[in-house]
């Protein structure tokens, strides 16, 4: 990897969350430096994952690592025009947070097992099932690329409570 520079994180509410984001037509050294900036900045947050739109680019990028244990090596993944071709039917609920929603956590259901085919950094089709946490967020990372977040499956006040505590952290934030 080149040098990698990192970049400022959307908080919810933002128009660029709730759009539906574009396919990536060519892998340029421009996209390569964009999913790298991502894997830094989603280190530095810490994060296990990161979407493109969270940063503003509406194109299909996404990239994670779900190793969490201090002391293992590292696994950064870039996942780009990424697709679920099958979901398991059995269910995992996780506690999730999300990086564009600061200290907000909800419980999600989602299948507890997927393939995903992508392309990776080089071009490179690629085609493999996740379970675990993995599942859990290649699935946020994906509905990020349709402008679904976490909250949109939690009950409407919950909701509707988060968002009220995100427009207050960003009018404190525009003052600071
Ligand atoms: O997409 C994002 O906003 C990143 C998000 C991914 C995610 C978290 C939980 C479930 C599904 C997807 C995060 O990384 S939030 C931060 C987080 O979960 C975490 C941070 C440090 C260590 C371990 C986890
Ligand atoms: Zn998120």
């Amino acid at each position: 990897m080149n040098d990698m520079t990192k970049r400022s994180i959307l908080i919810h509410p933002d128009p660029r969350l709730k759009k539906v984001c574009d396919p990536v037509s060519d892998i340029t050294p421009e996209l390569q430096r964009l999913a790298d900036d991502m894997l830094e900045t989603m280190y530095d947050a810490p994060g296990i994952g990161l979407a493109a739109p969270q940063v503003g680019v509406m194109q299909r990028l996404i990239v994670m690592d779900c190793i969490k244990e201090e002391g293992a090596a590292p696994e950064p993944m870039v996942l780009i025009n990424p697709a679920v071709t099958w979901s398991s039917d059995d269910v995992n609920v996780y506690e999730e947070g999300c990086l564009s929603i600061p200290e907000q956590f909800g419980e999600v259901e989602r299948p507890a097992e997927v393939r995903v085919s992508w392309l990776d950094r080089d071009g490179k089709a690629q085609e493999r099932e996740f379970d675990g946490l993995w599942a859990t967020c290649v699935q946020h990372e994906i509905d990020h690329l349709n402008g679904k977040l976490f909250i949109d499956y939690l009950k409407p006040m919950r909701r509707q409570m988060i968002t009220r505590k995100m427009q207050k952290l960003k009018r404190e934030q525009a003052r600071a």
